[in-house]
């Protein structure tokens, strides 16, 4: 039986094809207030300017392509079972060619009912404008879960983590909850890596590489593949 590789990654695995981190110089959270852009009530309040913020991200994922890092997760998948639960809305992880992705705060690619959870569109590259309605009549929505929303994929990322047989952390700064709380979940026994070049309050017991993902993750695969 092929050893289970759980991998959580942020933003940071990202930050190498060009998309902004959040809480780093110059991230998101630097040009606009998570207030202003992405909580429910800043839907309700301006929802001209929240389409516009996920409209930009959405654009610019045309422009950008995976790294090493996201290709190499994918290639693990020839000697292990993976399962990658992210953080990230973007799609660099299926692009990279990986098969079991979880992502924990949804996909700019899709776009929903601003009603109808159920109602989930594929919407490409392209931007959601005021109008755009869903079957039912209403507004479209980015499928992201902003902060003030449930997180409905953590029950399916809580129950894998536990059947790690090795845990790697790449390019999360664990701020964000209920996300950030998974990494309680991994067996005591169970290795646990972080791959970042910045400050991060892992476990005290994970091996930690202060490097960027598209150097780290290589070769920790690499050491994983030639086990
Ligand atoms: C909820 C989608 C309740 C949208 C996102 C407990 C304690 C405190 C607060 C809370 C708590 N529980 C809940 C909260 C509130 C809140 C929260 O956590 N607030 C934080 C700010 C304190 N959580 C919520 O609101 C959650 N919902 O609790 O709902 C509820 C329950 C039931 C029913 C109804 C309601 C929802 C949270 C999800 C919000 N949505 N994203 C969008 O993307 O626009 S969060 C978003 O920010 C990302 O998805 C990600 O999760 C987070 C950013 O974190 P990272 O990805 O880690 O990025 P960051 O920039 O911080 O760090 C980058 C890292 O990469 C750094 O470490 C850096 O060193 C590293 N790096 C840089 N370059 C590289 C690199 N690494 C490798 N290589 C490199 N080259």
């Amino acid at each position: 039986m092929k050893d289970h590789v759980v991998v959580l990654t942020g933003a940071g695995i990202s930050a190498e094809s060009g998309l902004s981190t959040f809480r780093d110089a110059g991230g998101l959270w630097e040009r606009y207030r998570i207030e202003d852009v992405a909580t429910p009530e800043a839907f309700a309040r301006n929802p001209e300017l929240v389409l516009d913020f996920y409209n930009q991200r959405r654009r610019q994922l045309a422009d950008v392509e995976p790294n090493a890092a996201h290709r190499a997760l994918a290639e693990l998948e020839q000697t292990h079972r993976v399962t990658i639960i992210t953080q990230n809305v973007d799609d660099l992880h299926e692009r990279a060619g990986s098969t079991n992705v979880v992502h924990l705060h949804g996909e700019l690619t899709k776009v929903r009912s601003s009603e109808h959870l159920h109602l989930v569109y594929d919407r490409g590259y392209d931007e959601i404008r005021l109008g755009d309605t869903c079957e039912q009549g209403t507004q479209l929505r980015p499928h992201v879960v902003w902060f003030g929303e449930a997180v409905p994929m953590i029950e399916q990322a809580a129950e894998v983590v536990p059947l790690a047989d090795h845990l790697l952390i790449v390019g999360t700064s664990l701020q964000v909850y209920p996300a950030a709380g998974l990494v309680e979940l991994v067996d005591f026994d169970v290795p646990v890596t972080v791959i970042d070049p910045g400050e991060v309050p892992a476990m005290t017991r994970a091996k930690v590489f202060r490097e960027p993902a598209s150097v780290g993750v290589p070769r920790w695969v690499q050491d994983m593949i030639s086990r």
